[in-house]
């Protein structure tokens, strides 16, 4: 219905460029003063809303559904939610789809940016840093990512820019907006 709230979520792995398009993507909707957007930073989540929280499986499904809460509350109130965590199991990424749809509309983005390549960019040094035993249960690395198969939107499997996976995204919620 128009009106209704969205929940976006970026998923992929780190380095992916997830965070990066899903900023690009709020900043074109806001300047389209389509709707609504709030953006749940991952390096903002983690630090504020999950401190505390690491990276094992429990403590990722806690942030994962922290951030599905707070994007859910957003989506209730008519507005958009976009969060952009790795959020690597295929059960996290259901729960909150099961959350967001009795608040309004869910949208899946798998950023597909393959391992290879955000290996070799490692913008961080942390797939170095996960390699050399540094960083324990690194996704990808020493620990899953489950591919999703429930993507409304893949950007990024063939080397795209971010500004050509950020247009595809806006395209895809402008089109389907109400839908
Ligand atoms: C994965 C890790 C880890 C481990 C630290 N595994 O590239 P970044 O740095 O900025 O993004 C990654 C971020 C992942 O946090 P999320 O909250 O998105 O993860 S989850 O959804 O699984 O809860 C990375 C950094 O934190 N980082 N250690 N072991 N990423």
């Amino acid at each position: 219905a128009p009106g209704e709230g969205v929940v976006v979520l970026f998923t992929g792995l780190s380095g992916s460029g997830k965070s990066t398009i899903a900023r690009q993507v709020t900043r074109r909707l806001r300047a389209e003063g389509s709707q609504r957007v709030t953006l749940l930073d991952g390096d903002e989540v983690r630090a504020m809303l999950s401190s505390g929280l690491g990276f094992s499986r429990e403590d990722r499904e806690l942030n994962v559904r922290r951030i599905g809460w707070v994007a859910s509350l957003v989506a209730s109130h008519g507005g958009m939610a976009v969060c952009a965590p790795i959020a690597p199991y295929a059960s996290m990424r259901a729960e909150m789809r099961a959350m967001a749809e009795r608040a309004g509309r869910f949208v899946l983005v798998h950023v597909a940016t393959p391992l290879e390549e955000c290996e070799a960019r490692d913008r961080k040094g942390l797939y170095a840093k996960a390699r050399a035993g540094e960083i324990k249960e690194f996704t990808g690395i020493s620990d899953p990512y489950e591919t999703p198969e429930d993507a409304d939107v893949v950007v990024g499997a063939h080397g795209e820019t971010v500004e050509e996976c950020a247009a595809v995204v806006v395209r895809y919620l402008t089109a389907s907006a109400g839908g």
